[in-house]
């Protein structure tokens, strides 16, 4: 094919998404290119605050590993209840899950001490909310604070192409 006719084919989006394949391997159902509430399913709700919805994937155990910290800090405010979304099973698309998070992506975490109470999802807005909230592992001093969010950004958008992602994705 020229690239004058890669230039004048007309790329029409469809107005409804399909994703027809899965693209093999093991692993291939975890990062799925599809979001929302296939179907109806309600979350349970424990007695803390905090509740989270995850899976020990590297994003989901970030989320875990931050909450214990700030209980080993002494910060029992941090407590919370875990529930476990079965990505293979397709738990992301539940529809109690797709309220908290609309992309469908463990983790996700609700914040029931607020009024409303807060949805947060993406492991790294989820980390910097924790630290907020609680006051601890992110520097005051804007340009200490930078430096920690330049890290977290990072892991965010860096670190999942070194390490796992690469065999992964
Ligand atoms: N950028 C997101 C990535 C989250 C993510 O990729 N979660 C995966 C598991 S590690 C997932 O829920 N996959 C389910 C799917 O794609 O259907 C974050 O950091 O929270």
């Amino acid at each position: 094919m020229s690239s004058d006719s890669i230039k004048n084919e007309e790329y029409v989006p469809p107005k409804v998404w399909q994703w027809n394949t899965e693209n093999g391997g093991k692993f291939a159902s975890t990062n799925r290119p599809i979001a929302g509430a296939t179907h109806d399913k309600v979350l349970p709700v424990g007695q803390h605050s905090l509740q989270l919805h995850s899976l020990a994937t590297p994003n989901g155990q970030k989320v875990t590993i931050m909450l214990e910290e700030l209980l080993a800090l002494g910060i029992s405010a941090a407590e919370y209840d875990a529930y476990l979304i079965n990505i293979g099973e397709g738990d992301q698309f539940g529809s109690d899950f797709v309220d908290i998070n609309p992309n469908s992506k463990i983790p996700a975490l609700m914040d029931h001490s607020t009024t409303p109470p807060t949805r947060v999802f993406e492991s790294g807005s989820i980390l910097q909310y924790l630290a907020e909230k609680f006051d601890a592992f992110i520097p005051k001093e804007l340009a200490a604070k930078t430096e920690c969010r330049n890290w977290l950004f990072w892991q965010m958008g860096s670190a999942p192409y070194l390490g796992g992602g690469f065999g992964h994705l």
